[in-house]
């Protein structure tokens, strides 16, 4: 039987919309609570939640996983692999995708700050070149689908990555570009960026 789970999520907190995405995608049931990160009071609640003052983290009974990408195994655990795909190697190169997102693009990550709530001020992409590169590397075998024939974990993560660089006005070329837009269009993507905005 599956564990009475909770997941604790930040306002305008893309890992925590990434470990929220990967729990539906494993179709767990699963309770929310939201801490306003920012707002008045919210490091004493988070303190309450998180020994790492960070989320996403995830609570059962007997356990509390913190980690976006820890969330993710342990949810992938729980749907017996649903989350990636079936072939040992393919796997494995799934699991590099989203260490290397999770590790990674720290340039992006910095000069094109995600936001749920406002539309961004433009910003130029000139310095972010080599990290558009090896998305673009990344993204171009995957075309118009999902990564791997079935949505998973590489999904979930890489989707913000494309709708933060859409926001910005950056599309890919080619195949990497359909990708992009695949995400972006995702429905359980868009409902879960609707849900986020009532965080
Ligand atoms: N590597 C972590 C990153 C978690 C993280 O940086 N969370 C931010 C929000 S996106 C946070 O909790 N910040 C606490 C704060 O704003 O005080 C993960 O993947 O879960």
């Amino acid at each position: 039987m599956q564990p009475k789970l909770n997941l604790v999520v930040g306002r305008e907190s893309t890992w925590s919309i990434r470990a929220y995405l990967c729990l539906q995608l494993a179709k767990l049931d699963f309770d929310i609570t939201t801490i306003a990160l920012g707002d008045a009071g919210y490091q004493q609640q988070l303190r309450a939640e998180s020994a790492t003052m960070l989320v996403p983290v995830l609570h059962t009974k007997e356990v509390s996983v913190h980690d976006s990408l820890a969330i993710t195994e342990f949810a992938n655990e729980l749907c017996n692999g649903g989350l990636y795909p079936a072939c040992a190697s393919k796997r494995a190169i799934a699991r590099s995708y989203l260490a290397e997102l999770h590790s990674g693009f720290s340039l992006i990550r910095s000069q094109l700050p995600f936001q749920l709530l406002q539309t961004p001020d433009t910003a130029s992409t000139i310095p972010l070149q080599s990290e558009i590169a090896r998305l673009t590397c990344i993204w171009q075998p995957f075309g118009p689908s999902f990564a791997f024939g079935h949505a998973g974990a590489v999904d979930a993560f890489y989707s913000l990555m494309a709708l933060r660089l859409l926001q910005y006005g950056v599309t890919l070329d080619g195949n990497a570009g359909r990708y992009q837009q695949h995400l972006v269009n995702w429905p359980l993507f868009q409902q879960a960026l609707l849900e986020a905005k009532k965080w």
